[in-house]
C-alpha cells in the first residue's frame, strides 16, 4: 500500500508525459505560491526547449507555469527566407508548454532587431506590407488557439518616447503599428495581443507608450496588454515609478505584464562619465567584480530588491497578468554578455547550479507570511 501511495504521483506524471516532478516538490514553488495572483514565467533557450538537461527541465516544470522563447521565435530564426519558415523549434516550444499545461507566450512578431538578412533589404512600402501580412498571418494562424498571447510589436519607442526610426517606420510610417495589431487579431481573434518594451517606467517613455496604445486603439487595433520588460538594476527604476506605470497602463484598460524580468548587480559602463562603451571594458576587473561568487552584502541587496518589487506586484495583482523572468538561472542570462562580454552576473532567482538564491526565498516569503 505504502509503495502504491508513494508511486502514484510519479506514475500519473509518467502517463501524462510531462516533466518528472514529484507532487511534494510542487507544493513549494513560485508557481504554486503565486497561483492566485499572476502567472510566473520564464524564458527558455533552444536547449531548454529541446529538454537537453533533465535537471533544468525539472526546475522549469516545478517552478514556472508560463513560458516565452528567449530567441527561437524571432524573425531571423522562424522566417529565414522570404518563402521559407522554419517551425521545427517553435513547434517543440508550443508542445512543451501544452504538455506541461503552461501559459504560452509568443515573442515576437514585429521587431527591428534579429531580422533575417532578406528582411533588412526591404526598402519600399509595398514589399514591407507584404512581409508584415505574410509573417504575422502565417505565424499567428499556425498557432491559433495554442499560443495564449503575443508580443505583436516589440521596442517601437525611443527612450524619449518618440517613435524609433526602425525599418518599419521608415517604410510604412506610423500606420504599421495599428496594422500589425489588426493582422494579428484577424489571424487569431481570441489571442491576447501585447505591446512590449523596456524602460517603460521612465516618465518620458511611459508617456510615449500611453500615446502609442491610444493611437493603435483609435485606429482600430486590438491591444490587450502592455509588456514591461523589467531589465532593471538594484536601485532603479524606483518603486514609485514602477507603481505609477502599473496604474497608468492599467488605466488604459489593458493588462500589465512584466515580461523579461532580471536585475543586474554589475556596474554599468554608461554610468561612468565620459566612458567609451566598447571593447575597452573587456578584461577590466572593475567591471566584473564578482567573477566567482556574489558577496553576501549584494546577495542580500538583490533579495531585498526582489522582495520590494514582488510586494508591489502583489499590491496590484488585479492589474498584472504575468511576471516572467528572462531566463531560468544565472548561468544562461544574456546579462553575462551585455553590455560587456564574458562577465559573471547574478540577475535571477536561481544560481548557475540551479539552487534557489536568497532572492528566491524573499519572493517566496512574501506569500508565506500572508497565508
Ligand atoms: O536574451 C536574448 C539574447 O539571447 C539575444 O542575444 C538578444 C538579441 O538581441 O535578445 C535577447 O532578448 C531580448 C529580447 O528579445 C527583447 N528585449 C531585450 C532582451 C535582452 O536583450
Amino acid at each position: 500500500m505504502k509503495f502504491i501511495n508513494h508511486c502514484l504521483p510519479l506514475l500519473s506524471l509518467m502517463i501524462l508525459g510531462s516533466c518528472n516532478v514529484k507532487k511534494t516538490e510542487l507544493s513549494s514553488s513560485l508557481k504554486n505560491s503565486y497561483k492566485n495572483d499572476f502567472y510566473i514565467g520564464t524564458a527558455l533557450s533552444a536547449d531548454q526547449i529541446e529538454e537537453k538537461d533533465a535537471k533544468v527541465d525539472s526546475l522549469i516544470c516545478r517552478q514556472f507555469n508560463a513560458i516565452t522563447a528567449e530567441n527561437i521565435m524571432k524573425s531571423m530564426f522562424v522566417h529565414p527566407q522570404k518563402d521559407k519558415y522554419d517551425f521545427a523549434l517553435t513547434d517543440k516550444f508550443v508542445a512543451f508548454g501544452e504538455k506541461n499545461k503552461m501559459f504560452i507566450h509568443g515573442h515576437t512578431l514585429i521587431w527591428h532587431s534579429q531580422l533575417a538578412p532578406w528582411m533588412e533589404k526591404i526598402k519600399d512600402s509595398t514589399e514591407m506590407k507584404a512581409f508584415m501580412n505574410d509573417h504575422i498571418t502565417t505565424i499567428v494562424s499556425k498557432y491559433k488557439g495554442r499560443i495564449n498571447s503575443w508580443d505583436v510589436v516589440n521596442e517601437a519607442l525611443n527612450d524619449d518616447g518618440t517613435l524609433r526610426k526602425s525599418v518599419f517606420l521608415n517604410t510604412l510610417g506610423e500606420s504599421y503599428l495599428a496594422d500589425a495589431f489588426k493582422l494579428a487579431a484577424k489571424a487569431d481573434p481570441k489571442v491576447d495581443l501585447y505591446y512590449n518594451d523596456y524602460n517603460l517606467e521612465d516618465p518620458a517613455k511611459r508617456e510615449g507608450a500611453i500615446n502609442l496604445i491610444k493611437k493603435i486603439k483609435a485606429a482600430g487595433g486590438k491591444v490587450d496588454g502592455i509588456g514591461s520588460q523589467g531589465h532593471w538594476n538594484l536601485n532603479s527604476p524606483s518603486l514609485e515609478e514602477i507603481e505609477k506605470s502599473i496604474l497608468a497602463y492599467s488605466a488604459l484598460g489593458v493588462k500589465v505584464a512584466f515580461t523579461e524580468l532580471d536585475i543586474t548587480v554589475l556596474p554599468n559602463p554608461w554610468d561612468l562619465k565620459g566612458a567609451d562603451v566598447n571593447q575597452k571594458f573587456e578584461g577590466n576587473p572593475k567591471m566584473n567584480p564578482y567573477p566567482e561568487t556574489l558577496p553576501d552584502s549584494i546577495q542580500n541587496k538583490l533579495a531585498q530588491r526582489y522582495a520590494d518589487i514582488f510586494k508591489l506586484f502583489l499590491k496590484h495583482k488585479d492589474k498584472i497578468s504575468r511576471v516572467t523572468f528572462w531566463g531560468v538561472h544565472d548561468g544562461q542570462s544574456w546579462l553575462n554578455d551585455w553590455p560587456i562580454k564574458g562577465r559573471t552576473n547574478y540577475p535571477l532567482l536561481f544560481d548557475t547550479k540551479l539552487q534557489p538564491k536568497k532572492a528566491y526565498n524573499s519572493v517566496m516569503q512574501l506569500k508565506e507570511v500572508k497565508e
